[in-house]
C-alpha cells in the first residue's frame, strides 16, 4: 500500500462539463490523462451521492445513487471503468456516522415509526454537547416532542451503529460499490460511531470526550471489514479520525486485522491553533509539528499499524499558504517531506500546481456552513475585520476554490461563473502554465512521485529523527537494507548553516548545493 499515491478530488471544484458552474463526474473523466501523467494511483472522490448539499455532500440522502449535480450513475460507472483502463482505482467517501435528514430512514423516523427512530438517537432530554459546526448537538422535533443527536449540521443526524439493521445496511452499501468496481473507501469521522448509552453534560468541554473513540469502534470496523472491504487485500481503506489518540488510532489500522488500511489524524494540522482553538490564530509551532511526526511515525510502526501522510484536504487551509511563502521552493519542500516520510501519501487537488489559499475579503465570498456559522459566532466578540482575518486563515473554503486549468474564461473550469470564487492570490498559476514550464511545481511533483513509487528506501525504510529541536530544519534518516538516506527540509524563509556529507543526491529542490547550507525552503534528500 505504501507504494501507492492517492489523489483527493473535490468534484464540485475540479472540472465542470455541463455549464452550471459546478464540477462534475464527466469533468473528472476529461482529466484522467492529466492525472495519469501526474503518476497517481488512486482517486479519492469526496461524496457524490444524492444530497441536499448542506455540507457539500457529507449529508447523504441516498447512498446508492449519484447526485444529479455531479452526473448520473452511468457517469460514475464510466469513470470507474476508464480510470481502471488507465491503471487508476476509484476510492469513494463513505459518510456512515450520520445521514442527511432527507434520507428515507430519517423521514420515516419523523413519522414516529419506532423501527426507523431506533436507527438514530432520539432522546427526551438533551445535554450540553456542542455541534462541531457551532450550536447545540441536539435538534428538537416538535411533532415527536423529542431531540435527535446531530454532531455536525442539524441536517446531519447521527446513525446508531448498535442497531443491527443499520449495520447490515452499511455492509450492503459497501458491497454494492465493491461489486461496481470501486477499489477504495474513505470513512468519514469513523471514530465517532460508538456513542455512550447514557448522555451526560460535559462540565469542561463540548462533549466530544464522551463520544470520540468509543468502546466499540474497533469491533464495528473489523466486522464491517470482514463482511465487505477486507475480503480483497487490494481494496484500500482509510478512516478519518477526529480528535483521536495514537493508542486508539493504531487499533483501527493494524496490519493483518480486518480493519482499515490506514488512518487520517489531524494533530499536525492544529499546531497553529492558539490554546487548541481553531478560531484563534498563532504562528505554527514547528517543534510541536516535528515532535508529532516523531511520536506518530514511530508509534504506528511499533503498533504494526499504518498511517496516511497528508498536509491539505477539503477541510483545511492549504499547507502551502499555512507553512510557506507560496514559492516554488516552499511547495517542493513540502512535497519532498510528505513523499519521504513513512506511510501512504495523499495529495489534495491543486497541491501539484502550488494552488494557494482563497484570500477572500468579504463574507459573501464564503460558502462553507462551518465558516459562515463561525462568522456569526465570532462576531459576537470580534470586529468584522478581526473575523474576516480569522476566516481568511482558517476557513475550509481555502481548500475548495476551483482548479484554474488555463487562462480562458473562468480559468477553463466552467463556461459559467463557478459556485465559489477562485483563489484571489496573486501567486495563482494555472495547470497549463505549470505544464508548459519544465521547472514548474507540477513537473517537480511528477518527478518526486516517480521517485516515491519506485524507491524502496522511501517506501519501506525505517525512520530515524535527528535534531528535533532544530529551530528551522526538519531532519530524519530512512534506512532500508544497506541503504541510508538523509532528508533535510528548511521550513523557513532564511539561510541556515548545517554541515552534512553525502554520497549522492536523491532529490533536491534547488539547482545546486551550497556547502553545509540550506537556503530558504531548501529541501534535499541524499544518500549517505
Ligand atoms: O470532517 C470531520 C471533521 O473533523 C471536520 O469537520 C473538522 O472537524 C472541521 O473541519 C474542523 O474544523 C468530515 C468531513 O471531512 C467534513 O467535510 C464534514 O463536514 C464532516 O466530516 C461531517 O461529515
Ligand atoms: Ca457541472
Amino acid at each position: 500500500m505504501e507504494h501507492k499515491i492517492v489523489y483527493q478530488i473535490y468534484p464540485k471544484s475540479f472540472m465542470d462539463t455541463n455549464h452550471d458552474g459546478e464540477g462534475d463526474l464527466r469533468g473528472i473523466i476529461t482529466k484522467l490523462d492529466y492525472l495519469k501523467d501526474l503518476g497517481v494511483d488512486v482517486l479519492w472522490l469526496t461524496p457524490v451521492f444524492v444530497s441536499p448539499q448542506n455540507d457539500n455532500g457529507y449529508d447523504v440522502a441516498d447512498y446508492y445513487h449519484v447526485d444529479p449535480r455531479f452526473g448520473t450513475d452511468a457517469d460514475l460507472d464510466e469513470l470507474i471503468q476508464k480510470a481502471r483502463d488507465k491503471g487508476m482505482d476509484i476510492m469513494l467517501d463513505m459518510v456512515f456516522n450520520h445521514t442527511s435528514t432527507e434520507h428515507e430512514w430519517f423521514q420515516k423516523a419523523l413519522t414516529g415509526d419506532k423501527k426507523y427512530m431506533s436507527r438514530y438517537f432520539f432522546t427526551k432530554e438533551k445535554v450540553n454537547w456542542q455541534s462541531k459546526f457551532g450550536g447545540s448537538a441536539f435538534e428538537y422535533v416538535e411533532e415527536l416532542d423529542l431531540y435527535y443527536l446531530s454532531l455536525f449540521d442539524k441536517t446531519q443526524a447521527d446513525l446508531n451503529w448498535e442497531n443491527e439493521a443499520v449495520f447490515n445496511e452499511l455492509v450492503k452499501i459497501c458491497n454494492y460499490w465493491l461489486d461496481k468496481g470501486v477499489r477504495g473507501f474513505r470513512f468519514d469521522v469513523i471514530n465517532l460511531i460508538s456513542k455512550p448509552k447514557v448522555y451526560q453534560d460535559d462540565e469542561i468541554g463540548d462533549g466530544r470526550r464522551f463520544y470520540t473513540d468509543g468502546p466499540k469502534v474497533t469491533e464495528y470496523l473489523r466486522k464491517l471489514g470482514a463482511l465487505s472491504f477486507a475480503k480483497d487485500p487490494e481494496v484500500m481503506t482509510v478512516g478519518e479520525l477526529s480528535s483521536t489518540s495514537l493508542k486508539k488510532a493504531s487499533q483501527y489500522s493494524k496490519r493483518d486485522e480486518s480493519g482499515l488500511s490506514t488512518i487520517f489524524n489531524f494533530h499536525h494540522l492544529k499546531v497553529d491553533y492558539k490554546d487548541g482553538n481553531k478560531w484563534a490564530l498563532k504562528p505554527f509551532d514547528f517543534i510541536e509539528l516535528k515532535t508529532l511526526y516523531h511520536d506518530w511515525q514511530l508509534g504506528m510502526v511499533k503498533e504494526n499499524a499504518s498511517m496516511s501522510l497528508f498536509l491539505s484536504n477539503h477541510d483545511q487551509p492549504r499547507a502551502l499558504s499555512r507553512f510557506t511563502d507560496e514559492s516554488f521552493e516552499g511547495a517542493t519542500m513540502l512535497m519532498n517531506m510528505i513523499m519521504s516520510l513513512k506511510g501512504v501519501v495523499y495529495l489534495y487537488q491543486g497541491e501539484e500546481i502550488g494552488l494557494p489559499n482563497a484570500y477572500f475579503d468579504t463574507l459573501d465570498m464564503y460558502r462553507d456552513v462551518e465558516s459562515i456559522n463561525h462568522y456569526h459566532i465570532l462576531r459576537k466578540n470580534h470586529t468584522e475585520a478581526e473575523v474576516l482575518k480569522i476566516l481568511k486563515a482558517r476557513s475550509r473554503d481555502n481548500g475548495r476554490t476551483p482548479i484554474p486549468w488555463n487562462h480562458q474564461a473562468h480559468y477553463g473550469f466552467s463556461s459559467k461563473v463557478p459556485w465559489i470564487p477562485f483563489s484571489q492570490s496573486p501567486n495563482l498559476k494555472t495547470v497549463e502554465e505549470n505544464i508548459n514550464d519544465p521547472h514548474s511545481i507540477f513537473h517537480y511533483t511528477k518527478k518526486v512521485i516517480q521517485l516515491r513509487k519506485s524507491d524502496e528506501v522511501l517506501i519501506y525504510g525505517d525512520i530515524e529523527f535527528i535534531d528535533l529541536d532544530h529551530p528551522n530544519l526538519f531532519i530524519y534518516k530512512r534506512h532500508f537494507n544497506e541503504e541510508t538516506y538523509l532528508c533535510i527540509h528548511n521550513f523557513y524563509n532564511l539561510e541556515v548553516h548545517y554541515p552534512y556529507h553525502y554520497e549522492a543526491i536523491v532529490i533536491h529542490n534547488y539547482a545546486s548545493i551550497k556547502k553545509d547550507t540550506l537556503r530558504p525552503f531548501e529541501s534535499i534528500i541524499v544518500k549517505i
